[in-house]
């Protein structure tokens, strides 16, 4: 492998067509292997969202060109539910936070980030019970218009949960990485969700250091992402406005 790129929290919302479209031709030009880890969608809350106008076309863009090139996608907080969509109607590769890779002399491990922020008890409570087998089996009849109000309102709530947690609370845990690192006996983490691009040298060693890489968002019609290249990671960005 030469290349391989990793991108999240693009929050395409309803109606969002222009960043879809930007996300569509970033997928359409690049030959490398792609991670989507979490967060495409600002949410996903059954399979007839795939029904609705503004993504149907990307859908189908995204099932031919999953069957051509390396697509891998990870769940978000936000669309966990559409994971099972991707894996079986479009034929995608789905992965798991924890998920782990060697690129040159770097060992890998991807989360999509919002397990990592151990702070945030009540939402690590409440992720059990929406990502259950319950919740994957009733999302696969519910009609559009429902999954559509169910997204709005699970919006609202996260969003006044969020101004109500102290900031210090929703942050990475950083000795938490440490020990995954260490437990998987990798060396890099790479993740998403805290929107804020960061890396940091977690504990320095005498041959690979343990490394940390945040994604950044994509906002606008701006893809922006991490490659891996020439044995090294760089953040890069294309915008396509
Ligand atoms: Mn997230």
């Amino acid at each position: 492998m030469k290349k391989v790129i990793f991108v999240a929290d693009l929050h395409i919302d309803i109606g969002e067509t222009k960043r879809l479209q930007a996300f569509e031709k970033f997928l359409a030009t690049e030959q490398a292997p792609i991670y989507i880890m979490g967060d495409l969608f600002n949410f996903w809350a059954g399979n007839a969202q795939g029904n609705l106008g503004y993504v149907r076309h990307f859908l189908r863009f995204l099932r031919r060109i999953c069957a051509k090139k390396q697509i891998f996608f990870l769940a978000g907080n936000r669309d966990f539910l559409f994971v099972p969509f991707f894996a079986k109607r479009l034929k995608g590769n789905t992965i798991e936070d924890g998920y782990t890779l060697t690129l040159g002399k770097h060992r890998v491990v991807l989360y999509h980030g919002d397990a990592l922020c151990t702070g945030d008890k009540s939402y690590l409570e409440m992720k059990k019970w929406l990502q259950s087998d319950l919740i994957y089996y009733i999302s696969r009849f519910m009609p559009s218009n429902v999954c559509v109000k169910i997204g709005q309102k699970f919006r609202q709530t996260s969003q006044k949960a969020i101004r109500k947690k102290a900031q210090k609370d929703m942050g990475l845990n950083f000795q938490f990485i440490l020990d995954i690192l260490d437990d998987l006996n990798q060396d890099v983490m790479i993740c998403g969700h805290t929107h804020k691009p960061q890396f940091k040298v977690l504990r320095e060693e005498k041959d690979n250091d343990k490394e940390l890489y945040v994604l950044p968002e994509c906002k606008e019609q701006c893809i922006s992402y991490l490659e891996w290249s020439d044995n090294q990671f760089t953040y890069k960005e294309k915008n396509y406005d």
